[in-house]
Parts: C-alpha cells; sequence; structure tokens
C-alpha cells in the first residue's frame, strides 16, 4: 500500500500496520486477541482484510467498531520523514531521573505531610545514589482533588508544601549538586477553582469560558457518551446555566480547550516562566490527550471496552496533538536546554515516532504503558503479574523505535502499584526481583526512571479499612464495583491490588514508629508496617540489599558508553530467559534474566564472559528464580 492512501475494508491487515496509527491499534487489537503481531506482519492473518475482522473475532468487533476503525485509521495520515537521525549526545539520554512525590518524601514541619524543605534535606541522598535528575510531582497552588494533578494557580506554591523561597532554594540546591530538576506541568487541564474556569462559570461571555469545553444542554442532554478514567461520565452538569463542562479526569479537572490560541499562548508563557526560573524540564501530563476531535461525536463501545473507558479515539493522539506540541516546544521549552517527556499512553511505538523524532520538534521522549499490565489485563484485575510479556514489550521499543527516538525505561510511577508486589505478591523473591528490574532498568537503552522507594524495594501496602485509602480514584472505583453489584468484600480485594495509593505511602527512611517520614505523630496516609525492614537506613549497611544493587547498577551504567549510547542486540534468549548485549567504546556486556520465578536452564555459554554483577552471590549450572547477570565480554 502507498504510504498516505485511505484504508478500506478490502484494506489488508498487513498493509495497515505500514501506517503509524493503524500499526499502534492493529498491534493493540491483536494484542487482546493475544496473537503475535508477526503472525500478521509475515503470516497468512496478514492477508485478510479488514472486513473481515468481525468474523475473525466471533463479532467481538462488530461493523460500528469497523467503522470507528477506518475513521480513525485515515485520521493520522502522517508518516515519519526517513532522514538520518541525529543521534547526538544529551544529559538526558545520559541521567538516570528519580521521581519524588512531593506529599510523601520527607516532611520538615511535623504536619504529616511532605514538603520542599524535606526534599531538600535529602538530596545529599539522592546524590549519592547516582541520581542526574529529579523529576517533582506537582507542588503548585491546588485544591487537592488529585493530590496536586489539579492546579488552582501555576505561578504559586501549594501551601503545605512551603513556599516560593523554598522552591528557589531547591533549584539552586539542586544545581549546587550538580543534578537537574524536572517540573510535572499538568496542562490539559486546570482545577475547577483556576481564575479562568471560574471567570468562565461566573461570567459566560467572558473569553474565558472557551478556555473550556462547554457545551448548552438540559439535565438529559450529556454531550456526549465519554467515560472519565476516574469512572463515570466526563461531563459535569452546571444546572444554573443548562450546561455541561468536561472534565476527562476528577469532576473539579477542567479539560482545557487547546484549540483556543489564547489558551496555548498561556500555557506557552507558563512554561516559560518556569524555565526562566532555572527548572531544567518538564514531565507533561496526559499531554497526549490535548487535542480533541472536532465535535466531540461519541465514542465506539467495543473500542471503550476495550481500552477501558469510551471515548479515548477521539482524544489518545489528537487531530491537532502534533502540531500543537511543535508549537508548544517553539514557544517554551524549545529556546532552552532542556528535557520533555511527556504522558502518552494509548500512543504504541509508531505514534511515539512521530512524537518524539529528534527530526520532529515535539517532545524529547515519551511515557507508555503497555508493559506495566499483561495482555487482556487491567490494574485492578486479581492478578500475578508475568515478567514474560513485559520483557517482550519492552524489547519491542528497543529494536523497532527508530535511531531518530530515545525511549525511557521504567516499572513505577505514583499511579502504578509497585512492582514487587505485583509479580511476587508473597514476597519470597522480592530482594532478588527487585534487583532484576534494577539489571534491566540500567541496561537497556534510554533513560531510566526511578520511582522513590523502588530502589528499596518497597512493595505495596496492607491497607486494613477503606479508611485508610485516600487517592481519589481508587474510591471512585470502590463505589462504581459496588454499583456494579460486587460484594464489598470483593471489590475491597480489587482496590487493594490496583489502587494508586501503594505507591503513595511515605518514603522509609529508618524503621521508627514513621519510617522518618515526619517526626510528627502522624502522617497524611499511613506507613507501610513493611518500614521496620525496608527502610534506607538498614539497607545503606547492608552490601546485599537492594539499595546497594541499585548504587553498584548506577555506577556501572554512569560509566560505560556501551550501556547508554551503545548499540542494542538480543541474544539467545528463551521463552522464558532473556539475553541481549550491548555494545560501545568500553566494549560489550552481555545481559542474562531469568523472568520467572522459577529455575530455568541457561541459554548461553559463559566462556569467554567476566561476570561483573549479578543478584545471587554465585552462579551455577541452572538460574534461580528471577536470577539476572550482567557480564563483561573478554
Ligand atoms: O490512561 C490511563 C489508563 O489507561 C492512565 O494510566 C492515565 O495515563 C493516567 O491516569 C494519567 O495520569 C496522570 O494524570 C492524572 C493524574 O491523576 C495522575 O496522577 C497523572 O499521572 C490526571 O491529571
Ligand atoms: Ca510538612
Amino acid at each position: 500500500m502507498k504510504k498516505g492512501s485511505t484504508i478500506t475494508r478490502s484494506s489488508r491487515l498487513k498493509d495497515v500496520l505500514s501506517s503509524p496509527a493503524g500499526h499502534d491499534i492493529i498491534a493493540r487489537l491483536l494484542y487482546s486477541l493475544g496473537i503475535d503481531e508477526k503472525a500478521v506482519s509475515r503470516g497468512p492473518i496478514g492477508n485478510l482484510s479488514i472486513g473481515s475482522l468481525p468474523k475473525i473475532s466471533f463479532g467481538k468487533f462488530d461493523q460500528a467498531f469497523l467503522d470507528a476503525l477506518l475513521t480513525l485509521l485515515n485520521s493520522q495520515a502522517e508518516y515519519p520523514e526517513e532522514t538520518p537521525a541525529k543521534k547526538e549526545k544529551k544529559w538526558w539520554k545520559e541521567a538516570v531521573v528519580y521521581q519524588v512525590y512531593p506529599r510523601s518524601f520527607r516532611d520538615s514541619n511535623g504536619d504529616g505531610i511532605g514538603d520542599i524543605p524535606g526534599i531538600i534535606e535529602k538530596l545529599d541522598y539522592l546524590k549519592d545514589l547516582g541520581v542526574g535528575a529529579i523529576w517533582l510531582g506537582p507542588v503548585f497552588d491546588s485544591p487537592n482533588d488529585d493530590n496536586g494533578y489539579d492546579v488552582r494557580d501555576y505561578r504559586k506554591i501549594q501551601q503545605e508544601f512551603g513556599t516560593m523561597e523554598d522552591m528557589d532554594s531547591l533549584i539552586r540546591e539542586v544545581h549546587r549538586r550538580g543534578m537537574k530538576l524536572l517540573i510535572d506541568l499538568v496542562l490539559n487541564h486546570t482545577s475547577d477553582e483556576h481564575a479562568w474556569f471560574r471567570k468562565a462559570l461566573e461570567d459566560p461571555s467572558s473569553p474565558c469560558r472557551d478556555y473550556y469545553f462547554f457545551r448548552r444542554g438540559g439535565e438529559k442532554q450529556i454531550p456526549n457518551n465519554w467515560d472519565s478514567l476516574f469512572s463515570g461520565p466526563a461531563w459535569r452538569r452546571f444546572p444554573e446555566q443548562e450546561a455541561w463542562a468536561l472534565h476527562l479526569f476528577t469532576k473539579k479537572q477542567m479539560d482545557l480547550n487547546w484549540d483556543n490560541p489564547a489558551v496555548r499562548r498561556e500555557l506557552a508563557q507558563i512554561a516559560c516562566w518556569w524555565l526562566d526560573k532555572g527548572v531544567d524540564g518538564f514531565r507533561l501530563d496526559v499531554i497526549s490527550f490535548i487535542s480533541k476531535d472536532e465535535g466531540l461525536p461519541d465514542g465506539n463501545p467495543v473500542i471503550g471496552q476495550l481500552m477501558g473507558f469510551t471515548g479515548v479515539e477521539h482524544y489518545f493522539h489528537g487531530p491537532h496533538l502534533d502540531q500543537y506540541l511543535q508549537q508548544f516546544r517553539r514557544e517554551s521549552f524549545g529556546k532552552y536546554d532542556s528535557y520533555t517527556v511527556g504522558e502518552c499512553a494509548g500512543n504504541g511505538i509508531m505514534l511515539s515516532r512521530l512524537l518524539t523524532g529528534d527530526d520532529r520538534g515535539e517532545l524529547d521522549t515519551v511515557f507508555n504503558f503497555d508493559h506495566c499490565e499483561n495482555p487482556k489485563r487491567k490494574r485492578f484485575d486479581l492478578y500475578t503479574f508475568d515478567l514474560r510479556p513485559m520483557a517482550r514489550e519492552l524489547l519491542r521499543w528497543q529494536t523497532e523505535y527508530s535511531p531518530h527516538c530515545w525511549p525511557t525505561v521504567f516499572f513505577e510511577n505514583h499511579d502504578l502499584p509497585r512492582m514487587t508486589s505485583k509479580a511476587c505478591p508473597d514476597g519470597f523473591c522480592r530482594k532478588e526481583l527487585a534487583k532484576l528490574l534494577a539489571t534491566m532498568e540500567f541496561t537497556l537503552r534510554g533513560t531510566p526512571y526511578i520511582y522513590q522507594g523502588q530502589e528499596l524495594g518497597m512493595e505495596n501496602c496492607p491497607f486494613p479499612s477503606l479508611g485508610d485509602f485516600r487517592d481519589v480514584e481508587t474510591l471512585n472505583k470502590y463505589s462504581e464495583l459496588l454499583g456494579k453489584g460486587m460484594s464489598p468484600r470483593r471489590a475491597f480485594r480489587h482496590i487493594l491490588c490496583g489502587s494508586r495509593d501503594n505507591a503513595r505511602t511515605p518514603m522509609q527512611w529508618d524503621d521508627t514508629r514513621m519510617a522518618g517520614f515526619t517526626d510528627g505523630p502522624s502522617s497524611w496516609i499511613m506507613v507501610n508496617p513493611d518500614h521496620r525492614d525496608i527502610n534506607v537506613e538498614t539497607e545503606d549497611g547492608d552490601p546485599d540489599s537492594v539499595l546497594s544493587y541499585y548504587r553498584r547498577m548506577i555506577r556501572l551504567r554512569r560509566g560505560s558508553d556501551a550501556l547508554i549510547y551503545g548499540d542494542f542486540f538480543v541474544g539467545n534468549s528463551s521463552r522464558d530467559v532473556l539475553v541481549y548485549e550491548r555494545k560501545g567504546e568500553d566494549g560489550r556486556y552481555v545481559v542474562e534474566l531469568n523472568l520467572t520465578p522459577r529455575f530455568q536452564k541457561r541459554t548461553i555459554s559463559l566462556e569467554r564472559l567476566e561476570r561483573i554483577l549479578g543478584n545471587y552471590e554465585k552462579t551455577g549450572q541452572i538460574l534461580h528464580p528471577f536470577e539476572a547477570n550482567v557480564y563483561k565480554v573478554r
């Protein structure tokens, strides 16, 4: 099929794979059907027509789905150019990034809430760990409906976190230690308490009204069928005005209308304001959602079911996303020596190629989450996570993402339960698993991200009751499940495993009652009782601890051209054991990973290999559960 030609019902599946949106969507579809993508690109399935999808899926995908799919496939006509890659060396390709969740890192004044002076107290710890850049969660003034992801004023610091002077000294102190600071800009939506939204409500004729998506309509006239990602419909009603406004997240997080040039200008000015203050870049919250299809049409129910939320096909990579990002970069961070990572859920390898190619002028890197859950599973499902499909997905990003693009490598963040608990719920291999993940993290190509506490091997929290949860998404989910008729006991088990609060319990500095997080009597969310064993102080003095392993791994990566910029090759692997190689100026490294909690046969010969790091004291003929080794080729 020729580039740019229209995709129809009679187009063959393998041809669709050559269009960016088509590639990512078909790949995702096949994943959900449990079919390997290669079966389509190379095998006979590839010769089937799109029109046969209803048949081969036994009706799971119906005609309406097909229509929605064709519209979607044809909406994204752009193709990446085939120019030579720049392959430039950059500080952000070399830096290890550490994500700080401000509320839960360190409380300096005993009120039980983490704060900026608390972060400053711990900068030497981060420096010592080998961190090159810090991603700081949102610290802007906020009514805290979604822990700061609902911004009331982008140029003011949340009182509980400190003052603007504290923020200035944080920037200074980070730089003084040779590290960089990235801040978390939330630009897809503002709080309903932001001055723009208040004005829009007070005076419907003010220019601010068009900063958001207001639609007229009575109680029964909801503008479309989109779901909020945090349960319920994506529309909030303002009865006194006979109007609705769009919110993809909570009822207090109002979506901004990026189609309005004034909105784009204001947001670029905010970014410049922070860059002028000295921050080194941004993590852009749900940035891939900023462009919505014109007219906000209804979402297809089958796509909705597949993706978990109805409507996503109309905004996950909307019609003007690339153009808005190019403009945003030109008018803000493109003028600085900065680094930007965009949160771009649902954008697969090809669409991310559009977002991050060094010839595209958009973002530097993206976060994609396809590896974070197993096929056919969602975060709140009760299941034991299997590392093998995750590794396959990560390998695709290593081998199929273009040389124009730079990946990110991460396993945890403030929205995800702890990997240790997901993949090893009974905890018997916790340390080995945590070290295996560290081995991957610092030997794959891409910028590695550590989420606070990951370097200790922190686990999910055994929250005793509903009252111990804090997260709005969790609480909404619980009501949603009860509403569907689930028993309270069962609903509780689901939120216990999937809740974002699992990652948000206080950082564990020592084994005292409040884990060294606060000197006050209590904290805003409970401390995980496992802090008696899992904490910085204890692990610091133990050469066998997860923390010590992180330090060694980071030191190894930092000094190695091969591990940062080197070429990547898949080695002789089996279904259960992954082997890959990195090659650069300092030589060749071989990484060997047993991805299962069981003993496995080795797939390579160790002749000519010198073992330089591993998560077991010795390695024998048979690989131990989750065994990980790094070798240097002699
Ligand atoms: O799309 C998703 C699920 O399929 C989510 O993972 C989505 O990427 C995520 O919910 C977006 O998260 C970000 O924006 C939210 C905020 O609550 C999160 O903490 C933040 O990381 C709204 O601002
Ligand atoms: Ca505090």
